[in-house]
């Protein structure tokens, strides 16, 4: 776990309202009461730690973690408590994930809750933490098309407006419902505004011909991808798009096995695809959640999948290859990692 920890990581998969840890949602919970909301919410038990649940029931706790955060205060506290988190965690660099959302009970409208989360970032750039955070706005799936229209367009206005610091567009929300087809032109869109695509695909069973379309545009980057591959119900063809394009994987261990849509450590499709050379980047999800650290998704890879300390640091060096932000930021970030190399090894 040392290791791990002293490691230097990247994190490119973290959606912001699941990554809230236990101390900032007592703390929000804390100032609700002092302020006399009469939320039905008594006690929160954010994290999974004992027995996992189903995607039915983590999607029922993000409805909770929404009914906490539902103003600007507190999408500011959120944002820059993660990014203090990932930074004592030794990531270097974060691409935090969250959907637009509007609470019109407190004022809150997409404008005012992403101008909110920038600041946070923005605040934390100038106390000089080591690691540079970036956001991808997330399409959530149970929304409609406009919906989507709308995220791209307010991507491309805060791309914009926060000199980069908007990069991409997520697609994610619960895999059961809707078909992602529906967004293809959304997501085009988006590419054609410089903007790059992170797309959660087959997290479930049973998505083959959507995914199969979907990874024609292909993606920047693929989500889970939990069932691309035939042993597990996935197919040929998916594996070859993948394969052609070498779309990098983003792979959430815990996420996966306590959402029950993988049974065990060693089922995930790390090893799939990890065994075949094929990029796979180590990511938490909602590490609030599921009560997990990128360092101990680091040391569970390691554990399950015996992956010595050199191919460890190989495998958090390349995931540098698959960020959004520029080669600019590559070299900064690769030098970091040559440093740790020559002191450790
Ligand atoms: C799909 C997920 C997810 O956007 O409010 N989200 N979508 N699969 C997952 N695997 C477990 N985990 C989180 O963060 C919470 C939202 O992120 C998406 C869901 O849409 C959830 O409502 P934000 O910051």
């Amino acid at each position: 776990m040392e290791f791990c920890r002293s490691l230097p990581k990247i994190e490119l998969h973290a959606h912001i309202n699941g990554s809230i840890s236990e101390k900032t949602m007592q703390e929000l919970l804390q100032k609700r009461s002092q302020e006399g909301s009469k939320d039905p919410i008594e006690r929160w038990t954010t994290t999974i730690e004992k027995g996992d649940k189903s995607l039915d029931e983590i999607f029922a706790m993000f409805k909770v973690i929404h009914q906490i955060s539902n103003n600007t205060d507190a999408a500011y506290k959120i944002t820059y408590d993660i990014i203090h988190e990932f930074a004592e965690d030794n990531v270097k660099y974060v691409e935090l994930r969250t959907t637009p959302r509007a609470v019109p009970d407190t004022g809150m409208t997409k404008e005012l809750y992403l101008e909110s989360v920038l600041k946070a970032i923005a605040d934390c750039e100038k106390e000089d933490l080591d690691i540079i955070v970036k956001l991808i706005l997330a399409i959530d799936r149970r929304s409609d098309v406009n919906i989507a229209n709308e995220t791209v367009d307010l991507a491309v206005k805060y791309k914009q407006i926060s000199n980069g610091k908007v990069i991409g567009i997520d697609l994610s929300g619960d895999p059961s419902v809707n078909d992602a087809r529906d967004f293809i032109p959304a997501f085009k869109c988006a590419r054609s505004k410089g903007l790059k695509l992170a797309l959660h695909l087959a997290e479930v069973l049973d998505q083959n011909a959507e995914t199969e379309s979907v990874l024609d545009l292909p993606p920047d980057r693929i989500g889970h991808g939990t069932f691309l591959h035939p042993e597990v119900g996935g197919t040929e063809s998916l594996v070859a798009k993948v394969k052609q394009h070498k779309t990098p994987l983003e792979l959430c261990l815990t996420s996966n096995v306590k959402g029950r849509t993988v049974k065990a450590f060693d089922n995930h499709q790390f090893k799939y695809w990890y065994d075949m050379g094929h990029p796979c980047v180590v990511c938490t999800d909602d590490k609030g959640v599921f009560a997990t650290s990128l360092s101990k998704e680091y040391k569970l890879a390691a554990e399950t999948f015996d992956i010595s300390q050199q191919d460890l640091y190989q495998l958090s060096y390349k995931a540098i290859d698959h960020i959004f932000d520029t080669e600019d930021t590559k070299a900064i970030l690769r030098q970091k990692w040559c440093t740790f190399a020559e002191n450790t090894f």
